[in-house]
């Protein structure tokens, strides 16, 4: 049988984990890849048929059947746009879009082509971040009372440190809250199964001036200490916290920072019940704790063996053998491509409607920063 015929667009640290993650799917091949430098490098490197350097070239491709878009946000919606008229199959990388209008107008053009639509919120595939979610539906945790957490990292802590995430022009009017914050907001729905209703944020920019080193840096990368630097006015938090009115009457809070020394990617989630709380956290993926008044806390361990049937379905490995990132990837798509052949399989992956929620979020925290008021969703 054909193989699912894939093209990826961009090529960054976030690209080769799609591309890590595909080539595990059986029915799935990664037939084309772009990216402005270094496409013909990584085609050559896993035997990928086509490669190129401009996108609209490869959305030409007669033979694709699905994209993949991992560049830089500002290019999501064109790229989306012009796929879906293609009639291909898209994976859009997160934050969705720049704006709530882009958002919206590409989740209904993809309901109405019914082009098979994905935002790769992949923390809603670790096995324990979905056994949070069992746990809370189950109403094993009681009614919700709080949500609260964060989602931290430190590779924008120094002045010298940049990124295109840094622009406006390529993240949109947030930053830190568009890219980590908004994978915070879309499990914290996800996992609890209760839409925010209001918001009260914060923004802070420590840095408005950072240098830049000469030269392009990978995110995560770090400058080498002979770089000439260009200073770069930035206009985008580095820092918000925001305070969560969620339906149901629970209360929530959070702080997202990329400037907290020592928490390379740590996003924190607990919900607290009536009769007890539970928290995950990212940098220990395989775990989840639960919080009780008496008889003490209990931590629980990722096991197909003893775990509900919805969570054992997204462990690849027996207890003890860690998932991990490309493993959270890997269940997304796997989900993904199985509802492309049969739609009414299981689907637990952000669509594109859910991707234009998660702006709605994401703007909710910009105006409420920008105004000082609360607002509501
Ligand atoms: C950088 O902050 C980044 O790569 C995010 O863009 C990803 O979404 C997150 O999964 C890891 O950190």
């Amino acid at each position: 049988m054909k193989r699912c015929q894939v093209g990826v667009i961009g090529l960054g640290f976030v690209g080769m984990a799609h591309i890590d993650a595909l080539r595990r799917l059986p029915g799935v091949e990664v037939a084309a890849v772009c990216a402005p430098v270094g496409a013909q490098e990584i085609a050559g490197r896993y035997h990928v048929p086509f490669w190129c350097e401009d996108w609209e070239e490869l959305l030409a491709q007669e033979t694709l059947d699905a994209v993949h878009i991992c560049t830089p946000n500002h290019l999501h919606y064109p790229i989306a746009k012009a796929a879906i008229e293609r009639s291909l199959a898209v994976v859009c990388e997160k934050p969705f879009t720049r704006t709530v209008e882009e958002a919206r107008e590409l989740a209904a053009l993809a309901q109405e082509r019914g082009n098979g639509n994905m935002v790769n919120f992949h923390n809603r595939f670790y096995p324990m971040a979905h056994r949070l979610r069992t746990l809370c539906l189950g109403g094993e945790l009681g009614e919700v009372i709080s949500v609260d957490g964060a989602y931290l990292q430190d590779w924008l802590l120094y002045q010298t440190d940049y990124s295109w995430r840094l622009s406006k022009e390529q993240s949109g009017r947030t930053r830190t809250v568009a890219d980590i914050g908004s994978h915070w907001l879309d499990l914290a729905e996800y996992v609890t199964g209760k839409r925010i209703t209001g918001m009260m944020a914060q923004f802070k920019t420590w840095y408005p001036v950072r240098k830049r080193a000469k030269g392009e840096l990978a995110t995560f990368a770090k400058a080498g200490p002979d770089t000439g630097y260009v200073e770069e006015p930035v206009e985008t938090e580095d820092l918000a916290s925001v305070l969560l009115r969620f339906e149901g009457g629970a209360v929530g809070s959070a702080y997202f920072s990329q400037m907290c020394a020592g928490r390379k990617n740590s996003l924190r989630l607990q919900v607290s019940g009536t009769k007890q709380s539970a928290q995950w956290e990212l940098e220990r993926p395989d775990q989840l704790e639960l919080g009780r008044r008496e008889g003490g806390n209990l931590l629980l361990q990722k096991d197909p063996s003893d775990c509900d049937r919805g969570t054992a379905e997204l462990i690849s490995y027996p207890a003890g053998h860690g998932e991990g990132f490309p493993g959270a990837f890997y269940q997304g798509f796997k989900q993904f491509y199985r509802s492309l052949k049969d739609p009414g399989t299981r689907r637990d992956y952000a669509d594109f409607a859910a991707g234009a929620r998660d702006m709605e979020l994401c703007e909710a925290a910009f105006q409420s920063a920008s105004s000082g008021q609360w607002v509501g969703v």
